[in-house]
């Protein structure tokens, strides 16, 4: 039973209250509280005992006085234990803005805090790009049920994310209490994959065949001075065995790129089917 009960009694009357609504008064069979006669959870008369008490009894005090109105108000307020369902506790540690840097694909710990005093728990993690609204969007995997436990971490996989920086928050519900949330006190900031570019004149045999390292974000490719100087808009940068194909728009400096890729841009790739005639034609290695 979830509501609680209280009776109160004078020497000239008994009242029943639910929470803080008296339910009626009476005072029949009144006589004086004796420990060898009274009883709690069922009627007794001498050595008859009738009627017990459905359900449970979980606190029990006797005063020497009646209650007054405002002390039963007080008692309904703040109801002795099983009459409340605790509602779960949840702070969320990490990120917290130190320390958090990752790049995409990388994995990294949510850690926080989780207790529900009377129900097993667990929470749901989001990543959201401010710290407000609970608009964000759900983390999926092991952070989608993280159990309770203080400093508890759970593993969030960072493949397919937008580079950028982002709060984190949980949200948790015992079945019985409006849902608790909590966000990160920080951010994680998600950098671009530092990647491997294998790259190639469209305009020549292809011989000449180049790997360095390159960043590539928000549709901008960025290649060291030496490797800038050998390629041009109208060629194609794969980076990485098997990865996607970008096809050089513009040139923005002797080093920044615009890039497309249909998948990542938007943009349309640059013949898939020829660059791969292309390659075996050449039978370039790596490709
Ligand atoms: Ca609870
Ligand atoms: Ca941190
Ligand atoms: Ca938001």
């Amino acid at each position: 039973m979830a509501s609680c009960h209280h009776g109160a009694r004078s020497k000239t009357d008994r009242e029943l209250y639910v929470g803080t609504v008296s339910q009626d008064t009476d005072n029949t069979n009144m006589g004086t509280l004796n420990y060898d006669t009274a009883s709690i959870g069922f009627l007794r008369a001498s050595t008859w005992t009738a009627d017990p008490f459905l359900g449970t009894i979980d606190d029990v005090r006797i005063y020497d006085r009646a209650l007054s109105t405002a002390e039963i108000s007080a008692l309904a307020a703040s109801p002795p234990g099983a009459c409340a369902n605790s509602a779960p506790t949840l702070t969320v540690n990490e990120p917290d803005g130190t320390s958090d840097s990752v790049t995409v694909g990388d994995d990294y710990s949510i850690d926080n805090d989780l207790a529900d005093t009377d129900n097993t728990v667990t929470v749901a993690f989001y990543y959201d790009t401010d710290s407000s609204g609970l608009d964000g969007t759900a983390i999926s995997g092991a952070c989608a049920t993280a159990a309770e436990g203080t400093s508890v971490t759970c593993t969030w996989d960072t493949t397919g994310m937008t580079p950028g920086s982002y709060y984190v928050y949980g949200v948790t519900n015992d079945g019985t209490n409006p849902d608790v949330t909590d966000y990160s006190p920080g951010q994680i900031t998600i950098n671009a994959a530092a990647i491997t570019a294998i790259y190639y004149s469209v305009g020549t045999d292809a011989t000449a065949l180049y790997s360095d390292t390159a960043s590539a974000s928000s549709g901008t490719l960025t290649l060291n001075s030496a490797a800038a100087s050998k390629i041009g808009v109208g060629d194609e940068i794969r980076v990485g065995a098997g990865a996607d194909r970008y096809y050089i728009t513009g040139r923005n400096s002797s080093t920044e790129f615009t890039i497309q890729n249909s998948a990542a841009n938007g943009g349309t790739p640059w013949g898939y089917e020829h660059c791969v005639c292309k390659h075996e034609h050449h039978d370039l290695p790596g490709i």
